[in-house]
């Protein structure tokens, strides 16, 4: 379902043989010259129909909360934090990229300076897909300096890796091409995104047909907000949770508090998951989603406390469901 009207392609065919995916790419009319006279007139191959599968997986939140325990370990042994400037950060990153690499993503890092460091972006290329409309999926990969940052934002920057391992476990092959990126400097004023953003050629800018943000959404009180930037995507989330039976909310306390703002801004279509921060849930909004009313979301946001115990499991999860669901959706 692209989100901008269609344009008239005239890409090859790409087949899904039985049996599993095996991308063939029929030209239509590159047929191999046969010799004259005695060999029977060459077919041109007609193009198969390109199938995808109509379903995402399933995200393991297991192996969502195995890179939240990576990015804890990664925290505890560089001065306990992932920091921009700090060798927590870059170890992340690499850990990340290592992942990524070994799935088959062509991975390069972007490097900035800003608060007198060298800061880095990791943008992850899924090979194939119509290199004029590309969908992105981010998130922001630097925690506070006061602690690990795992719920903000190590649940986001494990969802997005995950489903990215997910979409190279499938072998998926969706008619648009498919970037996930991790951002350096959120917590210093959306430094990354924004460079990556003011750094697009006009073709590259206008070839992303979105871009998802998940910046906290495992909040250990967790409640469940929808960002209403873009109607097409907001749909798209709100009719996964409506099949889970989970009522959500606009989200409304982060309109430029995250790094789908730089992109907004530049005229992208955005969305993204919001579980919530230092705001209180309130009475209301407890007897829908449980947990605790005149608590806040996330007690231990920007604080040393937001570790692996920080995280509610079943937020986690769906939430990482609802990404995966939302990336097979928008990429065909
Ligand atoms: N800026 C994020 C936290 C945050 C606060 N409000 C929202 C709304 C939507 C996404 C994120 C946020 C941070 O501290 O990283
Ligand atoms: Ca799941
Ligand atoms: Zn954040
Ligand atoms: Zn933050």
């Amino acid at each position: 379902m692209p989100l901008r009207r269609a344009r008239l392609r005239s890409r090859p065919a790409a087949a899904v043989l039985a049996g599993g995916l095996l991308t063939a790419l029929l030209v239509p009319g590159a047929v191999a010259a046969e010799p004259a006279a005695t060999a029977p007139a060459a077919v041109e191959a007609a193009p198969a129909a390109r199938v995808a599968p109509e379903q995402a997986p399933d995200i393991p939140v297991a192996n969502v909360q195995a890179h939240l325990a990576r990015f804890q370990s990664i925290a505890a042994a560089n001065g306990g934090n992932r920091a921009h400037g700090r060798p927590g950060y870059r170890a992340s990153l690499d850990y990340v990229r290592q992942q990524l690499d070994a799935a088959g993503f062509t991975t390069r890092v972007q490097q900035f300076s800003t608060f007198g460091s060298i800061g880095y972006n990791l943008v992850a290329d899924w090979p194939g897909g119509d290199p004029n409309q590309v969908l992105m999926a981010g998130a922001h990969l630097d925690s506070v300096s006061s602690g690990p940052g795992i719920n903000d934002n190590g649940t986001g920057s494990a969802a997005v890796l995950e489903t990215a391992l997910a979409v190279a476990r499938a072998g998926f092959q969706p008619r648009e091409h498919l970037r996930f990126t991790w951002w350096g400097a959120e917590e210093l004023g959306l430094v990354g995104s924004r460079y990556y953003v003011a750094n697009l050629s006009s073709a590259d800018r206008a070839a992303i047909t979105g871009y998802l943000n998940f910046d906290m959404i495992g909040s250990p009180n967790p409640g469940y907000f929808v960002y209403d930037d873009d109607p097409q995507i907001e749909k798209v989330f709100k009719d996964f949770y409506a099949g889970l039976g989970v009522p959500t909310e606009i989200e409304t306390e982060g309109d430029g508090r995250s790094d789908h703002a730089a992109f907004k801004n530049a005229g992208v279509p955005v969305g993204g998951l919001f579980t919530g921060a230092s705001r209180t849930k309130s009475a209301a909004q407890a007897a829908k989603w449980g947990g605790t009313a005149g608590q806040p979301f996330d007690r231990c946001y920007h604080s040393s406390c937001d570790t692996t115990s920080n995280v509610n499991s079943t937020a986690l999860d769906r939430n990482s469901d609802a990404l995966a669901h939302a990336v097979w959706t928008l990429a065909e």
